[in-house]
């Protein structure tokens, strides 16, 4: 057995005009509630540092340019590395990134893997950006992902580190199986992700009546077809106006849900995760080198 004490720091709402100071000392004190139950890993949301602003339109360029980092650490989030360095604990952070190369500035929606030395050992970007480019209009809010960030370039890699083999995805990259596969296929154990999730996001009564139910849906399953932990952490309840589901949960390599949060606030679920637990998986129902057909799924990559 590989014990990995790991929290899952799910965040409340986060204001408009919250500064990154005012965030980051949120994270800090879940980061150390988190160590006090003897966690060696904190799993934070999806852009954890400010408000989900792809609900709106910005048109104004310096304002959205200040949701976004563009070196970090920075002044603002060298607290949280130096904290977790203190206390020796890793974590999972998104957050806006912005590069420029070439003279031209490129947008990624991110996460990144520190370890309880406070170095940055994994970088991940957003693959599936949900949403349009162009606001649709008559609706309270809208969701321009396809807008304010490209594609992630770097695929989906993992990383060693503790104790394990280790892999990271972003909100609605949990929807999508391959997202799973990909990083399945590199033995993953554990998979770190946060996300924003309204409840008006289908704009379809049906669909958003779910919204919960989907949410644990799609990581059960992950953690289930590849054998890996999920660490899934929500940022939730309402945020200027839209409501967002929370239900963060820590999924087993079973898809049993083993922790789940129950406020809609910043609250810490922890839970003892065996690394070795997907063994039993990989050695026999999700043995994929003996049972996989790879030759009947070139569609997949060909479409
Ligand atoms: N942040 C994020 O990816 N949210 C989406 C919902 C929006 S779909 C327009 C998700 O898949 O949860």
């Amino acid at each position: 057995t590989r014990y990995l004490l790991t929290a899952s720091a799910q965040m409340g709402p986060i204001a408009r005009s919250e500064t990154r100071t005012d965030t980051v000392r949120r994270l800090i004190a879940m980061m150390q509630e988190a160590k006090g139950r003897g966690c060696e890993l904190v799993v934070f949301p999806e852009l954890a540092l400010t408000t989900f602003f792809p609900r709106w339109l910005i048109e104004d360029e310096a304002e959205l340019d200040s949701f976004y980092e563009t070196e970090m650490p920075s002044a603002a989030t060298q607290p949280l590395f130096d904290e977790a360095a203190r206390l020796g604990i890793g974590f999972y952070l998104g957050y806006a990134e912005l590069v420029v190369e070439g003279g031209v500035k490129r947008r990624f929606n991110t996460s990144i893997i520190v370890d309880a030395t406070g170095r940055i050992v994994g970088k991940y970007r957003k693959v599936h950006l949900p949403g349009t480019a162009e606001p649709l209009g008559g609706r309270q809010f809208e969701h321009l992902e396809k807008r304010y960030f490209e594609p992630g370039d770097l695929g989906f890699p993992v990383f060693r580190g503790f104790g394990g083999v280790m892999g990271m995805a972003i909100c609605n990259d949990r929807r999508w199986p391959e997202t799973y596969r990909v990083m399945g296929l590199q033995g993953v154990e554990m998979v770190m992700l946060g996300y924003n999730t309204p409840f008006d996001h289908g704009n379809n009564q049906c669909m958003d009546s779910l919204t919960l139910f989907h949410n644990h849906l799609s990581m059960q399953a992950g953690a289930y077809q590849n054998a890996t932990w999920v660490v899934g952490t929500a940022k939730c309840g309402n945020e200027e106006g839209s409501r967002m589901g929370g239900q963060s949960v820590i999924v087993a390599p079973s898809g049993e849900i083993v922790a789940m949060a129950c406020t809609v606030e910043d609250e810490v679920i922890t839970a003892r995760c065996d690394l070795d637990m997907g063994n039993t998986y990989k050695t026999t129902i999700f043995d994929f080198a003996r049972h996989r057909r790879p030759e009947h799924y070139r569609l997949i990559v060909e479409r």
